[in-house]
């Protein structure tokens, strides 16, 4: 399979970024998020701002499922959807996705430690889980430090080019996907963001660490003027700027 949505019409190719003038990641970053599919390193959160967000997720444990993440919870719990809306990531994002901008998905996943782990996230493209053309910009804040023993993401350089590749259903893998170029570790400071394009092939390995948690909280945005094409507008939070066609069924903030 390529798409959860193979009846839909989709462009599941990708489109380089074009933004005549950069105004908070440069010209560089730009030409790099077009050529290796994302952009890292970005300190969206720091001081008493950083610990208030990792307060949050340490509070938030009791959400957490048996596979040890919880998704999809912006529209609904203050601290997140003031997270997924923050300016300053949304001002990254404006480079990126233009002034109108929504988030349709967030998922927290905390890798416990275990050195006998096995749980990986498989090789996957984000687009094929979505309804909607593949214009999306995922956002992946670190919560506590992530380097590669305890499992920090894994992003094959320029896959984003290929466009979407044949996946199996159990988790959209991408089996060999060593064949579409070598993994380069993605590993951040608690604060710091990866910003991706929803068709860069990326997976995570396993926590095998003894005592280091690695938190790792993903948002996905794309512009208000995408449409999904569900025959039904889908629920998402508008981050800046309008969303002036009616796309999308807006969530106001949380009380
Ligand atoms: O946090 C992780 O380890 C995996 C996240 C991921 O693959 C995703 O958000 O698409």
């Amino acid at each position: 399979m390529k798409s959860m949505y193979p009846e839909l019409d989709l462009d599941l190719s990708f489109h380089p970024i074009v933004c005549e003038t950069p105004r908070h990641f440069t010209r560089e970053q730009i030409d790099g998020y077009n050529e290796q599919g994302y952009i890292t390193g970005v300190p969206l959160f720091e001081g008493s701002e950083l610990e208030a967000v990792r307060d949050f997720f340490s509070r938030s444990r009791k959400r957490l499922t048996s596979y040890d993440q919880f998704q999809a919870f912006h529209h609904e719990i203050p601290e997140l959807y003031d997270i997924v809306t923050h300016p300053v990531t949304t001002d990254y994002l404006k480079d990126l996705l233009g002034p109108n901008i929504i988030c349709h998905t967030s998922q927290y996943i905390r890798k416990q430690p275990d050195p006998n782990s096995s749980r990986r996230t498989v090789y996957h493209q984000d687009a094929t889980f979505n309804p909607m053309d593949a214009r999306c910009a995922l956002v992946w804040l670190a919560i506590d430090e992530a380097f590669v023993e305890n499992g920090c993401m894994g992003f094959i350089p320029g896959s984003h080019r290929l466009g979407v590749i044949e996946c199996e259903e159990a988790g959209h893998h991408i089996p060999d996907a060593g064949r579409y170029g070598e993994v380069v570790p993605i590993e951040l400071k608690p604060g710091q963001a990866v910003f991706f394009s929803d068709l860069l092939i990326h997976a995570s390995p396993p926590n095998r660490t003894a005592d280091r948690p690695r938190g790792g909280f993903t948002a996905t945005y794309a512009s208000a003027d995408l449409v999904p094409t569900l025959g039904r507008k889908k629920w998402a939070v508008l981050c800046c700027g309008e969303d002036a066609n009616d796309n999308w069924q807006v969530h106001p903030r949380p009380q």
